[in-house]
């Protein structure tokens, strides 16, 4: 027997149908994916599939019909419960299953009391396939002796499997790029690669962090806390505590980049209401400040705000190590006397940001569950920005003062779409769509900023506040460069501007303070957890961070972006390259060469912490080592 014969195979060939359309039956009745197009229905329909050959194909290795037959029961055993436990999780959590909270009883805890309301008689269904299975092995005829499935058979069968692997991926790479680099969002790693590829890429993660963490120990720490104790900014007497007890409110910008602030765009202005806030009486507005985020964008920026650590190189903090010890800037406020928490009006695991705002110690979370959303409201990404910020000052209302929240904003996210009513001004006319309509999505954001001061103030919230806001991160890639030139009346964008273009806005609001002004200070997300806890007079001398205070004296005109570029107030360097700051001109190396060895050892410092969970052994009270978790 040399080529491959279905008919020796019925069973495996059963086996995969039975399972591929239970689990296609089961995505579309048990889970709530948010299905956009055919292509996404037909990429949720297919990618079991590719899953199912690799585990099904493993009987193949047996030399007996009675071996085949039993690796085809267990491995339809193990998917079934598999699915099943996704199922009863998602029931109860609206999450599917990552590993870490396996091991997180509490999760259970809550689980446990309520089991028998989740899981019912009827359930023995989402193992019908086993019974199928189990059935054709009794009844179908038996093959008569013995055979060994030929290797190159296999092989052949093992070649195809692969092959669906990768159409699986590469449409869903069309669908979502980077889905896998940036891995964003459970539900959407489960809704195109599947439950059980999504499993063996929770494990890759999981274990290749586990292992990090397992190899370090606290004596790495020592040489980091020497530098950031030595590297650290003595606070302005005059601002520390300027503002204690305030409630802060912090607004994340999506997408809010500097280069359409006080600028216009054919003759209308671009962002009204923001510009006239920056030489408002009551701002600070800092007009030299950048993102540092990398691939994991709006959580970057997140993590930088919160911990003044960089994101990571590849991948996403938040996924990769959610489940670390941190000491964030919502831990401080907490144990202050804040009541804290995040707004935004998405899915909560997107950026598995349920997980990791239980390790920053985030109170609340108010996700998409907590808002009003429907067809009229929500455009692009999910709700829009106006309506979020009217939801979420009215829950604001409710919260215990002084409160610390946290709203991260959606409708100016790519691919920048509005609904023709919300748009204020005409699209740009370049080559490049984004960029025409990136400004019609800047001109609603502003809009809806100013809808947000008017309800702060109409709820009595405005005048106790401290109101912080800044961009994200860039929202016009280099993909743009030519309609970016054409923008800003350059002849090309050079790796000079794109640096500077990574600057985004930073507003310092306190109202009836009466102390505005507009610095021009070079900073980044990294330096905003000590600004903001020393205007809050909490003490961050002890504290493993990598930024500084803003308004310290100290505070050094040094940006490092998470890729090692890095600009200060003379110098822009990027790939190896020194420019004059002012003129953007190719200057002697020796003007950078002092500040390239500390980017560099600023982001590996930083990656150290987080890669080996190294604050673990630290004690940020006393600034102490806790050496019996070394030992
Ligand atoms: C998702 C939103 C966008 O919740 O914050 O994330 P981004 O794609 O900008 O990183
Ligand atoms: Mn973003």
């Amino acid at each position: 027997m040399n080529s491959w014969k279905w008919s020796k195979h019925t069973i495996l060939l059963i086996a995969i149908i039975a399972t591929w359309l239970k689990t296609a039956i089961v995505y579309r009745t048990s889970f709530d994916f948010d299905l956009e197009n055919a292509m996404q229905e037909f990429i949720l329909f297919i990618n079991p599939l590719s899953f199912l050959l690799f585990a099904y194909g493993i009987s193949l290795f047996f030399k007996t019909e009675k071996g085949r037959n039993r690796s085809i029961v267990i491995t339809s055993i193990i998917l079934s419960i598999i699915l099943y436990a996704n199922v009863a999780f998602y029931r109860f959590f609206n999450d599917f299953i990552t590993l870490p909270v396996l091991f997180q009883t509490s999760n259970f805890g809550e689980l446990g009391n309520s089991v028998a309301e989740i899981i019912s008689i009827i359930d023995l269904l989402y193992f019908i396939d086993v019974f199928i299975i189990i059935f054709a092995m009794k009844f179908l005829p038996k093959i008569k002796g013995l055979y060994n499935v030929r290797k190159e058979a296999r092989r052949a069968y093992f070649v195809l499997s692969l092959a669906v692997v990768f159409l699986n991926l590469g449409l869903a790479e069309t669908e979502r790029p980077q889905l896998l680099t940036r891995s964003f969002d459970r539900e959407m790693l489960v809704k195109y690669i599947g439950t059980y590829n999504y499993h063996l890429y929770d494990i890759y993660i999981q274990s290749k962090s586990s292992a990090q963490r397992a190899l370090a120990d606290g004596s790495e720490l020592v040489e980091v806390a020497n530098y950031v104790q030595a590297n650290q900014a003595s606070i302005n007497e005059e601002m520390f505590g300027k503002y204690a007890g305030r409630n802060l409110i912090v607004v994340q910008l999506e997408s809010l980049q500097n280069f359409v602030l006080q600028n216009d765009m054919n003759g209308y202005e671009v962002t009204p209401f923001l510009n006239s806030l920056i030489n408002d009486k009551d701002t600070y507005f800092f007009n030299n400040f950048y993102h540092q985020t990398g691939l994991g964008k709006t959580s970057d920026a997140e993590f930088l705000f919160e911990n003044s650590l960089f994101g990571l190189g590849r991948g996403a903090v938040f996924f990769i190590h959610g489940g670390n010890t941190y000491n964030s800037l919502s831990e401080k406020l907490g144990n202050n006397g804040y009541f804290t928490s995040v707004m935004h009006a998405n899915n909560k695991s997107f950026w598995n940001r349920d997980m990791i705002y239980q390790s920053i110690k985030i109170q609340k979370f108010y996700d998409i569950d907590t808002n009003e959303v429907n067809d009229e409201n929500s455009v692009n990404w999910g709700l829009k920005d106006i309506p979020f910020f009217e939801q979420s000052v009215e829950l604001m209302t409710e919260m215990p003062q002084p409160f610390y929240t946290r709203m991260i904003t959606l409708t100016n996210h790519y691919p920048f779409t509005l609904h023709e009513e919300d748009k204020m001004i005409p699209e740009y006319n370049s080559n490049s769509g984004t960029l025409n309509r990136y400004f019609q999505t800047v001109r609603y954001l502003d809009e809806s900023i100013k809808v947000f001061f008017e309800e702060l103030k109409e709820k009595g919230l405005y005048e106790n506040s401290i109101i912080v806001m800044y961009g994200d991160h860039y929202g016009i890639s280099e993909n743009h460069n030519k309609a970016m030139a054409m923008y800003l009346g350059k002849d090309q964008i050079t790796p000079y501007d794109s640096a500077l273009l990574q600057a985004v806005p930073l507003y310092i609001h306190v109202p009836g303070s009466g102390d505005g002004q507009i610095i021009e200070k070079v900073g980044g997300q990294i330096d905003l957890r000590p600004t903001i806890l020393h205007l809050l007079g909490i003490d961050t001398s002890n504290d493993m961070q990598l930024g500084a205070d803003l308004f310290s004296d100290e505070h050094e005109d040094f940006v490092i972006f998470r890729d090692g570029r890095f600009i200060t107030d003379k110098f822009v360097y990027v790939d190896e390259t020194c420019y004059d700051r002012a003129t953007g001109e190719v200057v002697d190396i020796q003007g950078c060469a002092p500040y390239i060895k500390r980017a560099q050892t600023e982001l590996e410092f930083s990656d150290k912490i987080i890669n080996g969970d190294l604050l673990r052994f630290y004690d940020e009270q006393t600034g102490n080592l806790i050496l019996d978790a070394i030992e």
